[in-house]
């Protein structure tokens, strides 16, 4: 096997975001410019010669492409094998099972999840760790660093390989193995839920569900899961996973994810309903008419993780992003566990879920997971319910409701600003964080603010430090408004508001939440002059 060294040029900007490199599909065509980032991954590693690299993506446009390039160099830079999923698929949630149940060194996995495919689309890299999950910032900042002054990348020369026939294969003496992409990821599953029971719910004739799987990855993972193996019927929408979704945007949230919410919301609607992201880390939860937040459904999760037979032992903590609601802290201060409170970014769960400290952890932006993996797992969320309808016969609405009425409801919504001008977006951002010293005390619209800062985050487990993870705004009610930048856009900026009121009058609990939260809609306006900067009398997503 020769090896070929090839002289390159570093690119500007090659920093991992809020999950890894997500830039438009035409600049990581340029040349050189994925290889340049791979060789960066792999000098920022040590000890790999000889060692295992798991491979795969969500199968967008570019997937095919980037893969062969990745083998090639994967072989020329000493690695002792590939498992690349079949057709080169692999959920993120896959990717990390397969890292896991393998013991490899690590995973290379290609998407920008949520984010538009095709040749005007998005394409996405990341490296995930040994643990499976997504790698620590100390690890992607030494690969931004080193991609600041490459200057040389190994390949080798020869032929593609067939992704399309499992087995083993040879690139240059590097061996390959096309490994089915469902396999171990649907037999773990079975290892955490009650699939007897579930069966039993759906051949039960009370219960059918639909599931959208909105042209991305989690199509052939929710057929051969939720259609074979639980005899749901004919439950998958948008099931072929497509490199352009179908033109559509793969975010499971009430605006993408209109089909599936037009028919949980239309007559004769199934009783459940689910929808999943582009890489199938991300989980939507409906019913009969009604929407779960997903802070909602960590905290329903959490409560009846004792139902579910992988966490029936009992689960050791929860943890959550700084901006999801805290409904889950309820919950958790009702068990006795701890709650942990993390920056946004499935990376910071990492050491909380290698220490035994949580076992459930989530975001508000639609994930959820466990210790089963180390990445937010879609399909996992959708089983975990369906586990939990299935013992307790109950409507999602009915959970829902006594959910609240036990713990009490943390009216929650997240207002996105997509794609505004990046230099007003910055402005808002420091004007805010200029009022800090003034802010506490202050009344707005009759709301009282108690504090003002911009998170900081020390971990745990290995004392790291992250700063500037999101503007807080605190009430003396409890409420909270928060402010953050995108760091998984790849046009202008986004500019997300959260915004968060507790309720515990169970009478009040049937409130819309953009009517429960209006005040606080108003005040985050004129604190931030969201309007006035965003150029946007509305913002583009509200979740
Ligand atoms: C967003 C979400 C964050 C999530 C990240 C990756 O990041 O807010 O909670 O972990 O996407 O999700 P940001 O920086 O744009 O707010 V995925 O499904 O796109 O990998
Ligand atoms: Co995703």
């Amino acid at each position: 096997m020769e090896i070929i060294k090839v002289q390159t040029q570093p690119f500007n900007g090659q920093k991992p975001g809020t999950s890894g490199l997500r830039k438009q599909v035409s600049i990581f065509q340029q040349v050189h410019y994925l290889e340049n980032f791979v060789q960066s991954i792999f000098n920022a590693l040590e000890d790999f010669q000889g060692k295992t690299l798991v491979l795969g993506g969500d199968g967008r446009y570019h997937n095919r492409t980037a893969i062969q390039v990745i083998l090639k160099m994967a072989a020329a830079n000493g690695f002792g094998r590939v498992l690349v999923g079949q057709g080169g698929i692999l959920s993120t949630p896959a990717a990390s099972a397969v890292i896991r149940k393998n013991k490899a060194f690590g995973g290379i996995i290609l998407s920008a999840s949520h984010n538009p495919g095709g040749p005007d689309g998005d394409f996405g890299i990341k490296y995930n760790i040994s643990n499976g999950g997504p790698a620590p910032e100390k690890v992607t900042d030494a690969i931004y660093q080193i991609t600041q002054d490459i200057s040389v990348y190994q390949s080798i020369e020869t032929a593609d390989i067939d992704l399309d026939r499992l087995g083993s294969v040879k690139m240059g003496d590097m061996p390959v193995e096309v490994i089915d992409s469902v396999t171990d990821y649907a037999e773990l599953m079975e290892t955490l839920f009650d699939f007897e029971r579930i069966k039993q719910l759906f051949n039960s004739g009370a219960f059918s569900m639909a599931f959208d799987a909105m042209h991305a990855v989690t199509g052939p993972y929710a057929k051969a899961i939720l259609e074979d193996r639980l005899g749901a019927g004919n439950i998958v929408l948008n099931g072929e996973p497509l490199e352009d979704f179908g033109k559509g945007h793969p975010d499971p949230n009430l605006t993408y994810a209109k089909e599936l919410v037009d028919i949980l919301y239309g007559t004769n609607a199934p009783q459940f309903g689910a929808a999943s992201d582009g890489d199938g880390d991300r989980n939507m939860i409906l019913g009969q008419g009604c929407f779960v937040t997903p802070s909602d459904s960590l905290a329903v999760m959490a409560a009846n993780a004792h139902l579910v037979p992988g966490y029936s032992q009992g689960i050791a903590g929860v943890a959550r992003s700084m901006p999801t609601s805290a409904a889950v802290d309820r919950v958790a201060k009702q068990l006795g566990i701890a709650c942990y409170e993390t920056p946004t970014g499935w990376k910071f769960f990492g050491n909380l879920l290698d220490a035994g400290k949580v076992t459930l952890c989530g975001e508000e932006s639609f994930g959820t997971g466990s210790d089963h993996v180390r990445e937010k797992d879609g399909l996992w969320a959708v089983l975990f319910w369906l586990n939990i309808l299935a013992v307790r016969q109950q409507s999602v609405q009915q959970i829902l409701k006594q959910h609240w009425a036990q713990y009490g409801r943390n009216f929650y919504s997240r207002h996105d600003y997509e794609n505004v001008d990046a230099a007003q977006a910055k402005t808002l951002m420091d004007e805010l964080e200029a009022q800090f010293d003034s802010l506490p005390g202050k009344t707005i619209s009759g709301a009282r603010i108690t504090f003002a800062d911009n998170f900081s985050y020390t971990d745990p487990v290995d004392n790291s430090r992250s700063e500037k993870q999101g503007i807080r705004i605190g009430f003396a009610d409890g409420s909270r408004i928060v402010f953050r930048l995108s760091g998984t856009g790849t046009a202008g900026a986004t500019l997300r508001i959260y915004l968060e009121r507790f309720e515990a009058n169970t009478d009040l609990h049937d409130l819309d939440a953009q009517e429960a939260l209006a005040d606080l809609i108003q005040i985050a306006d004129e604190l931030a002059k969201v309007k006035h900067y965003t150029k946007r009398e509305q913002p583009s997503v509200i979740t």
